[in-house]
């Protein structure tokens, strides 16, 4: 039975060496090409959270690196339109891509994808876009080598546990007939998007409903100290209470955490390594959701995976409503010994009307998702589907 717990895995067996191992991998790369692809994909409903409701279609972008032998990675930015879950934007990840990034290591020789992505460390921000090109490389190294991501990284993992995060509903009844239905189909942990108006009592009917079943919200930055349902929130014996404040309130988070039972994860405030190690200093939460494209990358990522683990933090994958492009390498992230909760991970037939990757992935009889084991991107990418769904389209080839 896969479920969420440390015990499931041994104590964490590589430990500091991890990172060090990554950054010294020898796997020479020489850039030959890049694409990039700005996708349109229709979501099957609008996904509403405490920053309003997405658009029908939702954009993201696509990299696609090639190496001197032919050799391909696909990397994924899950860009935004608008700057509130992070600065960056689809127009500023694009920018960011073809104007900075790409253009400077085409045609370079690298000793490995640590290398590479020393050559855009100094920008700041520009997270989705470091990470869409990092993940690329990434997909080349493991291809290269041979090797599926998971066990390149260190991970422990067979299969994640999964949870679903359900956007803000119309009634509460149709709220608890989709938790059903995701329970149903084995979803281990259910996550209620929140804003005020839609927290505590959604909260406590799904409780109702569902008295054994994990529970946890997410406020995505909409709250304040002084007016927030703390109390009752405190009283729901939730799993954890996920970034009720801005993401940058981490003294605000440190007197909130201190008042309540409840833990509260970080996300929007883990937005660098530094940031995240001062927060946990400041005790502004005691788990902490990781997502590369928040972080700006694989490397970034395992470095404050390393962090919580040394800490004694409880740690798991978030995502970002990725195509299995990006989902790929959660998957393979998230078997890191140090992410002993539910992923967000659901399967992208949730949200979109097609996927990208072919065949894509599925939640098991056991509320798990296999750790891709194949060498390279974790699902095979289909080029057509990319190119359909694609409303701009940049090359290397043409501009250089
Ligand atoms: O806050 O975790 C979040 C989606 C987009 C942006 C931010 C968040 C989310 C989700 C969905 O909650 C998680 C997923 O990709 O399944
Ligand atoms: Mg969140």
């Amino acid at each position: 039975m896969c479920v969420a717990t440390s015990a499931l895995v041994g104590p964490d067996r590589l430990g500091a060496a991890r990172l060090d191992r990554l950054r010294e991998l020898e796997v020479p790369v020489r850039l030959q090409r890049a694409d990039v692809f700005m996708v349109a994909l229709s979501l099957r409903r609008s996904f509403r959270s405490a920053y309003g409701a997405s658009a029908p279609r939702k954009r993201v972008i696509i990299v696609r690196l090639e190496d001197a032998d032919g050799v391909t990675g696909w990397g994924e930015a899950p860009v935004f339109e608008r700057p509130f879950f992070g600065v960056d934007t689809a127009e500023s990840t694009w920018s960011a891509l073809v104007d900075l990034i790409l253009p400077a290591v085409v045609g370079g020789s690298f000793a490995g994808p640590a290398e590479l992505a020393a050559s855009w460390a100094g920008f700041l921000g520009q997270n989705y876009a470091k990470c869409a090109v990092e993940s690329a490389v990434w997909a080349i190294a493991s291809e290269r080598l041979a090797v599926p991501l998971a066990r390149l990284w260190g991970g422990v993992r067979e299969g994640i546990p999964v949870g679903e995060s359900l956007p803000i509903h119309d009634t509460v009844e149709l709220l608890l007939d989709e938790v059903a239905e995701r329970v149903q189909e084995g979803f281990g942990r259910i996550k209620l998007k929140i804003a005020p108006g839609w927290d505590v009592s959604p909260a406590a009917a799904v409780k109702a409903a569902f008295p054994a079943l994990p529970l946890s919200v997410d406020g995505n930055c909409g709250y304040r100290l002084e007016t927030g349902p703390w109390d009752e929130l405190d009283e729901l014996e939730l799993l954890m209470i996920e970034q009720p404040l801005p993401g940058d309130a981490l003294v605000e988070m440190s007197m909130l955490q201190a008042r309540l039972e409840t833990a509260l994860c970080l996300d929007e405030s883990a937005s660098s390594l530094n940031v995240t190690r001062t927060a946990l200093h400041l005790k502004a939460g005691r788990i902490v959701n990781i997502k590369p494209p928040r972080l700006g990358g694989l490397l970034t990522s395992v470095a404050v995976h390393d962090l919580c683990v040394q800490s004694g933090v409880p740690t798991w994958c978030g995502g970002m409503l990725e195509t299995g492009i990006g989902r790929g390498f959660n998957l393979a992230l998230a078997s890191l010994p140090g992410f002993t909760l539910h992923a967000d991970m659901s399967p992208t037939r949730i949200f979109y009307t097609e996927d990208l990757v072919e065949p894509t992935f599925e939640v098991g009889n056991d509320g798990c998702i296999e750790v891709p084991t194949r060498p390279g991107n974790g699902f095979p990418v289909v080029p057509e589907r990319v190119a359909r769904s694609a409303t701009r389209r940049w090359s290397s080839r043409s501009t250089t």
